[in-house]
């Protein structure tokens, strides 16, 4: 197989000082000429290896000479008898129009854009792409006039008319990067134009580009980007460092947003929003990605990966500066959970599945599938673990000797560890296994009386994983409260880097109620055998809001357990009714939080407690437990929706809370037969915003409503000509929890607004009925499975990244009983029957054998 290993790494034997790159724009045959400065940097090195894929070679010129000397392979050339230093000239050629992968140069809409990242630049010519060599560019682009946005990374220098009525226009970006971050956009947009004054004084101006006649969409962005920009200046003192930054979005798109240098690229669901189109957790979403690019410049850009083995390097980090700045735009406590929420659903599933791997990953066959929730957000753990350790002012020195030491330089994981340890005369080594070992520690705790306290003795363990099978203690911060129930409260931070330990706790005596994981300090699985009165307790006294929600989660996980365990569904204790009757009553000023307060775990999040994952028990006490609340709590629910009186439309802490809380109770009324429907039919056309549109359709959909269908089919009638629009119509019916959903889905195919090339139209189908259908993905005659795994195998022939991401559902049959893993794995087994590109190889493999 194609497999690397981290530890092979080799400097490159000639590194490149300036490329200038030169476009000459056609949708089929798109000239690309390449002129890089290389100069050799491995003693004795004669040869240079450039990667290539998909590329028409025309020339190839070593100082202005035709070179015969080198060896084309698929995948690239290898150049021999190379001198010390040389000009490489390299024309090629290549066709946007029919690059379905969006990888390299493509086409969105008519609109010209790149994706680099992460190995991308080999598809629009011949060069060494790997983050390591990092060089000046500049770039000419020449295109028809009907083009008028001809973009680059860097500054504009000049634009000039060709006598045959083209265009030409040259970027030039002073600042030494690897090719992953080389950015063209070539369209005509709308313009909307900011400006940002930074700390030192510059003005840099702000452009985002987006479809004709949205410019006034953009607004929320261009504010979200300028107080990311004040962030990132007030918490770690960094500024921006060109003159202009531009935002394109576009709607072929794999990811989220791309932060080229000067020039990021964006998922237009990631820019786009007013009030008519957009809901809460858009407008939430945005605002995050768009700092977490712009984050990118320092933490991607100004100091990046060695190799991508380190992607977590950047990647980690960005997401935990990204989560740092969401929870001071709003609720701390709020994007705590949110952040948990993702750790102990795709991350936990990921760790416990056939694609398990360390943030610092060892092995890689398709650097594409290693873009994952353990890269990403397990990594931001890791950071925020470092956080917790070394403290805020701590972190900041460390992150400051970060930068002084490497700026522009591509770097390690272990270069980040070891500035934050010589910041702060410390030493992470025994917390560095962080970055090398995969898995899910699990964590248990015992309290028991000493003659002069409290004694805690704690256990780790982590289980073997796909690919590890030896696993040692890890250094876990945890941030403790111990209640003597009565008031007092003692807390602080532990650091447990054993097997076992046991802690010493004076001026105490059982009984006390311990929160051990107080805002998530440690990415692991903890398990205490809590009373459910000590839990209730918790829910109403702990200290840490995080630990107060984790309170009530952990009761309903108990109750689902003993159901699961019984055969019988588990009678609600009074002391929570008593809880739950008096938040709906009286809810607590922070109305968003009330309503997390009053929603039970999702189905994925109980879903990874169980080694082996009860489908219909899960399913069924989940639905049981929401009627009873649904029913007991009737009037209550009514009332205080009749109270949360929505006022016209903002987004603003406050009313995202009140628009949360009001459709918790929404959804609570709608599964009682007895509430009107002219309640939700007032909400949905009464409403002046898509959340609370929304919030009525998907109350219908999870209640199986009898009205769902036909209303799924109105609003499809109303706003299915808006794509971003289109796309909530078809992820509301792919969470459709009827067999019907079969149907719709096929319907929905036939559509005019669906698309196979489009990544959006595909995952708002698929990627959630996979991922956010459990009642139908796991039917259990696995036509789910069935279904997703044809879906997956078109995909794959159009667009391999696509794909890759569709199959994560399917991966971790093991994990069901044998009749339903039988199914999930012959529904793979058929899929690796057609011939399969390498991101999905590499995962049916490791899945399978
Ligand atoms: N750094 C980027 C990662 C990325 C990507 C983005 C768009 C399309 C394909 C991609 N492959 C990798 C996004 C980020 O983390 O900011
Ligand atoms: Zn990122």
């Amino acid at each position: 197989n194609t497999a690397k290993n981290r530890l092979d790494y080799q400097p490159p034997a000639y590194v490149i000082s300036q490329v200038e790159l030169e476009f000459e724009l056609l949708p089929s045959k798109t000239r690309v000429l390449a002129v890089s400065q290389l100069r050799r940097a491995e003693a004795g090195a004669t040869s240079l290896w450039l990667d290539g894929q998909e590329l028409q070679l025309i020339s190839l010129t070593v100082n202005g000479k035709d070179w015969t000397t080198y060896e084309q392979r698929p995948d690239g050339i290898l150049l021999r008898d190379l001198p010390e230093q040389f000009e490489l000239c390299i024309r090629t050629e290549i066709n946007p129009a029919a690059n379905t992968a969006l990888e390299g140069l493509y086409l969105s809409n008519g609109a010209y854009c790149t994706q680099c990242e992460a190995e991308g630049f080999r598809r629009i010519t011949f060069y060494p792409d790997r983050p390591d060599v990092m060089a000046v560019f500049t770039t000419h682009i020449i295109a028809d006039a009907n083009l008028p946005f001809l973009l680059s990374n860097g500054n504009l220098i000049a634009r000039h008319q060709l006598a045959d009525g083209r265009v030409r226009v040259s970027w030039h970006d002073p600042f030494p990067k690897p090719c992953y971050l080389f950015a063209l956009v070539a369209g005509d947009f709308d313009e909307l134009t900011g400006s940002y004054i930074t700390k030192s004084g510059r003005n840099v101006a702000l452009k985002f580009y987006v479809d004709k006649g949205q410019q006034q969409q953009a607004q929320f962005a261009l504010e979200s980007l300028q107080r990311a920009m004040k962030f990132d200046e007030d918490v770690y003192g960094l500024e921006y460092d060109l003159d202009i930054y531009m935002v394109v979005a576009v709607d072929f798109f794999n990811m989220g947003a791309m932060e080229n240098k000067g020039l990021n690229v964006f998922n237009s669901k990631f820019v786009l929003a007013d009030a008519q189109t957009a809901t809460d957790t858009d407008y939430f979403n945005i605002e995050s990605i768009i700092a977490h690019e712009y984050f990118h410049n320092w933490t991607g850009n100004r100091v990046t990966c060695r190799d991508w083995f380190q992607l977590s390097l950047k990647e980690g980090l960005t997401v935990f500066r990204d989560q740092q700045f969401s929870a001071a735009m709003g609720s701390a406590t709020l994007c705590r959970i949110d952040a948990i929420k993702t750790i102990r659903t795709a991350q936990f599933a990921e760790d416990a599945g056939p694609m398990a791997h360390p943030i610092r990953p060892d092995v890689v066959e398709e650097m594409n599938n290693f873009y994952t929730v353990t890269v990403y957000d397990k990594g931001a753990e890791v950071i925020r673990m470092q956080h917790t350790l070394l403290g805020a002012a701590g972190f900041r020195c460390g992150m400051d000797l970060y930068f002084q030491r490497h700026d522009g330089q591509a770097v390690t994981c272990d270069d980040f560890v070891q500035a934050m340890q010589d910041a702060n005369q410390t030493d992470l080594s025994a917390f560095k296994r962080w970055y090398s070992q995969s898995g899910t520690p699990e964590l248990s705790a015992i309290l028991e009386n000493t003659a002069t306290g409290v004694r805690l003795t704690l256990r780790q363990q982590t289980a073997p994983t796909k690919d590890q099978a030896d696993k040692h203690p890890l250094l876990l911060p945890l941030r403790y409260e111990l209640h003597d129930g009565k008031g007092q409260i003692q807390s602080g931070l532990l650091q447990f880097a054993s097997a076992e330990q046991s802690f010493e706790f004076t001026d105490l005596q059982l009984p006390v109620i311990p929160v051990l994981l107080a805002d998530f300090s440690a990415p692991v699985k903890f398990s205490y055998a809590w009373q459910t009165d000590e839990l209730l307790y918790l829910s109403q006294h702990a200290q840490d809001g995080v630990a107060r929600w984790d309170a009530m989660q952990q009761l309903w996980s108990d109750l689902v357990r003993r159901s699961v365990r019984d055969g019988q569904l588990a009678a609600i204790p009074s002391g929570l009714l008593d809880v739950l009757g008096q938040l709906i009553r009286s809810p607590l000023t922070d109305l968003a939080f009330s309503a997390e307060l009053l929603t039970l775990p999702g189905f994925d999040t109980l879903a990874e407690q169980y080694e082996q994952i009860p489908v219909e028990m899960i399913l069924d006490a989940l639905e049981s437990y929401q009627q009873q609340l649904a029913t007991l709590f009737n009037a209550d629910w009514l009332d205080l929706y009749q109270r949360l009186a929505p006022a016209p439309y903002r987004y603003s802490e406050e009313q995202t809370g009140l628009r949360a809380l009001r459709n918790t109770a929404l959804r609570y009324l709608l599964r009682v037969t007895e509430t009107p429907d002219s309640l939700w039919q007032q909400q949905y056309t009464g409403s002046d915003n898509m959340t609370d549109k929304l919030a009525v359709l998907q109350a219908l959909v999870r209640a199986a409503h009898p009205q769902a269908q036909q209303m799924l089919q109105q609003f499809y009638l109303q706003y299915g000509h808006n794509v971003q629009l289109f796309d909530k119509h078809s992820a509301l019916l792919a969470s459709l929890g009827t067999p019907q959903v079969f149907a719709l889905l096929d319907q929905a195919e036939q559509l005019a607004q669906f698309d196979w090339k489009n990544p959006n139209r595909v995952r708002a189908l698929y990627a959630v009925f996979g991922q956010q259908n459990p009642a139908m993905f796991h039917q259990a005659d696995g036509a789910g499975y069935q279904r997703l795994a044809s879906v997956i195998g078109k995909a794959d022939v159009i667009n391999p990244q696509l794909a890759s991401r569709l199959v994560t559902p399917l991966l971790s049959f093991k994990r069901f009983a044998p009749a339903r893993a039988a199914l999930m794995q012959q529904a793979l087994s058929q899929l690796q029957q057609q011939g399969l590109s390498p991101d999905l190889t590499e995962k049916l493999n490791k899945a399978l054998h």
